[in-house]
């Protein structure tokens, strides 16, 4: 079985890939055209960029759209992490955090599967965790380096290998969420 994840980003598909692999499903990336909408919902996000790859390809596929929320920060970056992180970037969130408290923070996942002709389906995942007080670690991307998540040893996602940050990752969540849906309907 094949599945199509429009994508740009590498690591996001890295982590997904392995888990289709478990069920037998092969993931090919789909780096197609690029028009992500302006919104403040993850969904809506990410729906949308499913049904431009869906139309573009004519084939079933899903996107993601992800996000950072900090508490302290009454949710930014949120849907605009993708900016936020090539503007500001780390550094730039662990100054904004600087002598505050409350340090929590949620990463967020939304992934859309659309078919030709059908509505896309949405399935959400969310991890809450800490914002660290350095960058620690060299895996991952993004805000990986100060993300800790709760539940885990006290390490950073960006610390972790791909298998352990999927034990908690909102990513994955999202994903089984949408694997265990496909599955079923595939069987049906
Ligand atoms: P797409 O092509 O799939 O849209 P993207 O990198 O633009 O890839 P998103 O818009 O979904 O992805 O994510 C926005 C940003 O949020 C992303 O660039 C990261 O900085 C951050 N982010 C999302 N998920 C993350 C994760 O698991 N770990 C670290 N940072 C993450």
């Amino acid at each position: 079985m094949d599945l199509i994840f429009a994508t740009r980003n590498r690591h996001k598909f890295e982590e997904v890939r392995e888990m289709a692999s478990v069920y037998g499903i092969k993931l090919k990336m789909y780096r197609g055209p690029r028009e992500e909408i302006q919104s403040d919902k993850l969904e809506e996000i990410a729906k949308h960029s499913a049904i431009v790859a869906c139309t573009a390809l004519k084939r079933p596929c899903f996107a993601e759209d992800a996000g950072l929320f900090v508490k302290a920060l009454h949710g930014f970056p949120g849907p605009y992490s993708s900016y936020a992180f090539k503007t500001i970037g780390n550094d730039g969130l662990l100054k904004l955090m600087a002598g505050e408290g409350n340090r929590g923070a949620e990463f967020r996942s939304a992934i859309a599967y659309c078919e030709p002709g059908s509505r896309p389906v949405v399935f959400s995942g969310n991890v809450r965790g800490y914002i660290a007080s350095a960058r620690r670690g060299s895996g991952g991307f993004g805000f990986d380096p100060i993300f800790i998540p709760i539940g885990g040893d006290g390490r950073t996602f960006a610390e972790m290998s791909i298998d352990e940050k999927n034990k908690f990752s909102h990513r994955a969540k999202a994903f089984e969420k949408f694997l265990k849906w496909y599955i079923q309907r595939k069987k049906a």
